[in-house]
């Protein structure tokens, strides 16, 4: 009898409980009622019914958590296709072309104000990225894009040198390691440099003792034969898997970005185990500093979804994990307590900057006359 009773008042409130949607919303699920009213907006204010099935990212190499893209398709259904690029300049060609077919790129610094002066990017729309109210205010409203209109922090970090301390048990302080001819044939064909315009010649630059900046032609035509008279000892130009390289041994000694450092220390995900001997420092001289930004590119058609992306990685737990696997830095003040001891210790030992080296380090701009470097890259790797 009671059994019965029970099956009873299931048939009669199922469908009730039904009705009124009192079974967890799914994140793919339309939201706008069926009168065409007012959408019915769940918690996190986004409007599923707007969002696009697909997402194409831009990114660079090893710069992304797979897991928070599982987790991002798992909320809200949509799918994120992520494609890589390894300089500012490559993506930018691509982009410039037209169609790229992407809708949100990750850009440096420097390259945010290329890609607006060529009219790339779309405006943002602040109103949909809340949580950009927790990025370091210190990071905003950089001189590339001084209300953030058209871009939102995504990582930074440093530019240095990366070398496992077995082969250099004193440390290295200079960038002489990397351009003293004297120096070179004991690591010939062990060492990489990045595959970057404006990286590359910059290190030089410091080595020089001049500014990262600097185009004054003299100082420029030391920097190019400079590079030239390393070529020989050198491995490879090499921007993408430095990480691995310096991991495995084949590589000693790399002219490296931190977190591509810090992959080779701590290794990455399931991709390959880290090697407890490498280093980072950013040399005497000085090194470089620089951001990577989220854009949305003009000619996405998917603007609305991928600003709701864009809140998502800006989400503190979603960057604590970004950063956590990435090893750069995140500009996101909520997730820097979320972050794992283990970064947080690297970070302390020369992965992350203190004040001192805050000093010496340099970001890298754009004016009229750096077009120059693009001439002086294309001799060098043509020699
Ligand atoms: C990661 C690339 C770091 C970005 N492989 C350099 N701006």
């Amino acid at each position: 009898m009671r059994q019965r009773f029970f099956w009873l008042v299931l048939v009669l409130v199922l469908p009730w409980l039904v009705a009124c949607g009192a079974g967890t919303p799914t994140g793919s699920e339309p939201t706008t009622d069926a009168s065409g009213g007012e959408a019915a907006i769940p918690d996190d204010g986004v409007d599923r019914a707007r969002l696009s099935r697909e997402l194409y990212f831009y990114n660079w190499s090893d710069y992304i958590n797979p897991e928070i893209l599982t987790q991002f398709e798992e909320e809200y259904g949509v799918r994120v296709i992520v494609d890589i690029f390894d300089s500012n300049e490559d993506m930018i060609a691509k982009i410039r072309a037209g169609n790229s077919g992407y809708d949100v790129v990750a850009p440096s610094d420097y390259a945010v104000q290329i890609m607006a002066l060529d009219d790339l990017v779309a405006p943002l729309d602040q109103a949909l990225v809340p949580n950009m109210q927790y990025l370091d205010p210190g990071l905003l409203n950089k001189y590339f894009d001084p209300d953030n209109a058209i871009s939102l922090p995504y990582l930074y970090g440093l530019t240095g040198i990366a070398y496992n301390r077995t082969f250099f048990p004193e440390g290295i302080t200079s960038w002489s390691v990397l351009f003293d001819s004297a120096q070179l044939p004991a690591f010939r064909g062990r060492f990489s440099m990045l595959d970057d315009e404006r990286e590359t010649p910059g290190a030089v630059l410091k080595y020089l003792g001049a500014s990262i900046n600097a185009t004054d032609p003299a100082i420029l035509q030391q920097v190019e034969a400079i590079l030239i008279a390393q070529k020989p000892f050198l491995a490879s130009y090499n921007s993408s898997d430095v990480n691995r390289r310096l991991s495995s041994e084949e590589f000693i000694l790399a002219h490296a970005w931190s977190g591509a450092a810090m992959q080779a220390r701590t290794g990455l995900g399931d991709e390959f185990s880290g090697n407890a001997n490498i280093e980072f420092v950013i040399p005497d001289e000085g090194g470089a500093i620089w951001m990577d930004n989220l854009v949305i590119l003009r000619e996405s058609p998917n603007a609305y979804t991928a600003h709701v992306f864009i809140n998502f990685l800006l989400r503190p737990d979603v960057a604590a994990a970004n950063a956590d696997y990435v090893g750069y830095l995140t500009p996101n003040e909520a997730a820097i307590p979320l972050l794992s001891q283990e970064v947080r210790d690297l970070y302390a030992a020369g992965f992350a900057p203190d004040d001192a080296m805050l000093e010496r380090l340099e970001w890298i701009e754009r004016n009229e006359d750096t077009v120059v470097f693009t001439e002086l890259w294309t001799r060098v790797k043509g020699q």
